[in-house]
């Protein structure tokens, strides 16, 4: 077994907080194109101690992420949540969807980033030295439960090892969504919901990987949503909302049925 200690610093953290946290150094967006389900991009290079996010919300399947020891949770289509993770050791490492053999990456983590501040010190080129032992992760060896059956509804927690208390006036609260009612008629499919301060709005209607979406930024109220000509069955739907310094609401999921004719 290798030891390359890649640190999971951050999962599922909410994006507001990033106030006092470093942006990613790239993302990757889980992707289906019509069944071909893909990472894109493919490759990615950071240097060590950088971070990179998998993101969900364009996927309208689920998805989950295996990377250097690191195994995300499922994540429903449309899903808001993402996973980010800090890689302190140099070396190469595949990103795979446990779910999808397709769904493979390359990720390069470089020698140690140079610190820019110092005004000081020539910044002497660094060499990137590429360690040889290539830690891979396992792509086959996760036994899954079925993919739909995920209830993503804990609150998303950090590891609590960014120092120092967050900037004052940082808005680190997430919209609040309540009183999500979802009702159909004939083939029209109305949500209507609650939301406690400005917030866009987003609803993704999904049924058997097809996904519909509506997005809309609304003020503390009322908002509705409609969506006519549903094909007959049961859809899933998920609300989220994200107020303007990119806090999240946690998704609420409802379920409806449309009938035939
Ligand atoms: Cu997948």
């Amino acid at each position: 077994m290798v030891a390359w200690g890649a640190t999971l610093l951050l999962v599922g953290y909410p994006a507001g907080v990033s106030a006092f946290t470093a942006a990613p150094s790239a993302t990757v967006t889980a992707l289906d194109d019509g069944g071909d389900y893909r990472w894109s991009p493919a490759t990615v290079t950071v240097a060590a101690g950088q971070s990179v996010r998998w993101t969900y919300e364009d996927a309208s399947a689920p998805h989950q992420l295996s990377v250097a020891g690191y195994l995300g949770a499922i994540h429903p289509p449309g899903d808001v949540e993402y996973d980010e993770v800090t890689f302190p050791t140099a070396g190469e490492y595949q990103y795979v969807c446990p779910l999808h053999p397709s769904m493979h990456g390359e990720l390069t983590v470089t020698g140690t980033s140079t610190p820019t501040a110092t005004p000081t010190s020539t910044p002497s080129a660094t060499p990137t030295a590429t360690p040889t032992a290539t830690p891979t992760a396992t792509p086959t060896a996760t036994p899954i439960a079925t993919p739909t059956a995920t209830p993503i509804a804990t609150p998303v927690s950090h590891s609590g090892e960014q120092p120092g208390p967050p900037p004052a006036a940082a808005d680190t609260v997430a919209p609040a969504v309540r009183a999500v009612k979802a009702s159909v008629r004939g083939r029209k499919l109305t949500v209507k919901l609650r939301i406690d301060e400005r917030a866009k709005v987003a609803l993704a209607v999904t049924r058997k990987g097809k996904t519909i979406r509506r997005s809309a930024t609304k003020p503390a109220g009322t908002v509705r949503f409609k969506v006519k000509r549903l094909e007959p069955g049961r859809h899933r739907i998920v609300v989220t909302a994200r107020d303007a310094a990119g806090n999240r609401s946690e998704p609420v999921r409802r379920s409806v049925r449309v009938k035939r004719g």
